[in-house]
């Protein structure tokens, strides 16, 4: 699927549309869940146009993969998650759930996730 410049998180990166920010740094950024599935849910962006995990996956460089991949890490510290227990959750394409066609990987946390699924 070609990467729509114009879908939310697009616009959202390129500062057309608000968000309420938790991190950033060059790689992604972070922002707290218009519609919260659990008293923490953020979703972490890398900034690269990527339509999901797998077009990151495969076309993302190195340096952006370990990038993206430490952001994720830091938000969930700073969230305060991390002693507790937090959940990732990546929809990949339509079937799977995914909405908005730009990358983002989700973060859940501050209770009790059912285990082994959704
Ligand atoms: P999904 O993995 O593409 O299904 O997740 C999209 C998420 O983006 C979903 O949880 C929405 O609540 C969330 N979201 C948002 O935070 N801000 C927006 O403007 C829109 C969706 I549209």
């Amino acid at each position: 699927m070609a990467y729509d410049e114009n879908n939310i998180f697009a616009r959202i990166l390129r500062g057309e549309l608000p968000c309420n920010k938790v991190y950033e740094d060059d790689h992604a950024l972070a922002f707290h869940d218009i519609n919260p599935q659990a008293p923490v849910h953020v979703l972490v962006v890398p900034k690269g146009a990527y339509v999901d995990f797998d077009d990151f996956a495969h076309n993302a460089s190195a340096e952006e993969q370990l990038g993206f991949t430490r952001a994720i890490g830091t938000v969930a510290r700073q969230l305060g998650v991390v002693e507790q227990g937090f959940r990732l959750v990546t929809n990949n394409g339509a079937f799977a759930g995914q909405i908005v066609p730009h990358y983002h990987v989700h973060i859940f946390g501050g209770r009790k996730m059912a285990e082994g699924r959704m």
